[in-house]
C-alpha cells in the first residue's frame, strides 16, 4: 500500500490535540492566543540556540500561512502536522 494521506486536524485524538495546545501555550507567552514572530524568536533561539535567526524568520513565515503575522492554533496544528516535532 503506498496511501500515504496526510491526517488532518480531524484525524488526530482529543489527546493529541490537547498536548498540542500545551506546545502552543508554551510558545504563546502573553497567553493571548497567537504566537507572534517575537514569542517565536525567543523560544526557539532558547529551544535551538544554533539556529539563525533568518531561519527562524523563514519558519515564522512557513507557518503564518494567512500572512498575518501572527501564528494562531489552527497553523501552529498544520505545522505540527507536517512532522516537525517527529524525530
Ligand atoms: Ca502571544
Ligand atoms: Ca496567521
Amino acid at each position: 500500500m503506498s496511501d500515504t494521506k496526510t491526517p488532518t486536524a480531524n484525524d488526530l485524538t482529543a489527546e493529541q490535540k490537547d498536548s498540542i495546545r500545551k506546545d502552543f501555550d508554551f510558545f504563546d507567552r502573553d497567553q493571548d492566543g497567537q504566537i507572534d514572530l517575537r514569542e517565536f524568536i525567543d523560544l526557539l533561539t532558547i529551544l535551538s540556540p544554533k539556529t539563525k535567526i533568518n531561519h527562524v524568520q523563514e519558519g515564522f513565515n512557513i507557518i503564518d500561512s494567512n500572512g498575518d503575522g501572527h501564528i494562531d492554533f489552527e497553523e501552529f496544528l498544520a505545522w505540527w502536522q507536517e512532522g516537525w516535532w517527529e524525530y
